[in-house]
């Protein structure tokens, strides 16, 4: 059987646990550079460590740079630099995106750099065990946190919006359309686009925080997400525990 977007697959295998989310970012990104008609040629995925980096390289048939950890950004300036012609799409996760490579990630935006970064936002770190990331929600269990993280999370949209990036956008996988809008807008934005995809992660952050089955932790995400439109009605308390989703644009 053909599976859709065999073309662009380099693999027949996946690294990713039963329930991970970082399936569905893959599969969201190939639409969107199918549906932009982009050609492999014109493509370059760069990632950094972790199960993230994974989503593009080995999957992705087209130039994939598999780099150090938190320097993806790094050097996604440097190739953009060097051929300024390449589409140049970061795909990494929320550890080695905004925690060691939280400073690469801040000044792309302040430089408003042509590049796409998608984050796969876990919200842990997934691969290495399971510690606290920048992303972990106030309470939630963790490797390193055995009694909940005590710490706000960062609002990683706004992060890169208030450093200076025209286009952002949230959405959880389980909105895969509207991910891959988002990815499709993020790569046609002159300048940086960034798309967070929250990502469940069952082996890691499930499995800590009671959560039975991989359809409880997805049922948990959707409870979690609210519009821009909602945020209105919920406390400052409440928003904590809770992600706002939609496109964060250039009238912001
Ligand atoms: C310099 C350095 N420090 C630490 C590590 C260990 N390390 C590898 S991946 C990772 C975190 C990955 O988390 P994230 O980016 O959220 O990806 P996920 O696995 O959750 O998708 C860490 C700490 C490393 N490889 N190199
Ligand atoms: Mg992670």
């Amino acid at each position: 059987m053909t599976r859709a977007m065999e073309q662009w697959l380099r693999v027949d295998q996946t690294a990713f646990c039963p329930g991970c989310g970082h399936g569905i970012l893959l599969g969201s990104l190939l639409r969107a550079i199918d549906e932009l008609g982009l050609e492999q040629k014109q493509l370059l995925f760069v990632s950094g460590i972790g199960c993230a980096a994974w989503i593009p390289s080995p999957n992705i048939k087209a130039d994939t740079l598999h780099t150090l950890h938190g320097r993806a950004v790094a050097y996604a300036t440097g190739a953009k630099l060097a051929n300024p012609r390449l589409t140049t799409i970061v795909v990494s996760g929320d550890g080695d995106l905004t925690s060691i490579g939280g400073n690469h990630l801040i000044h792309a935006a302040r430089r408003n750099l042509d590049l796409t970064i998608l984050c796969a936002n876990n919200q842990i770190y997934g691969m290495t065990g399971g510690q606290t990331a920048p992303t972990t929600p106030l309470g939630v269990k963790t490797a390193t946190d055995p009694r909940g993280n005590p710490f706000r999370p960062f609002d990683l949209c706004a992060l890169v919006k208030a450093a200076g990036a025209p286009y952002a956008a949230r959405w959880p996988v389980t909105r895969p359309k509207k991910l891959v809008e988002s990815i499709k807008r993020a790569i046609q934005t002159p300048g940086l686009g960034f798309v967070e995809a929250l990502s469940p992660c069952p082996t890691q952050l499930g499995r800590r925080n009671r959560f039975d089955d991989v359809a409880a932790l997805y049922d948990h995400l959707n409870r979690s997400c609210v519009s821009r439109e909602q945020v209105g009605q919920l406390s400052q308390k409440e928003l904590l525990n809770h992600f706002v989703i939609g496109e964060f644009g250039e009238d912001e």
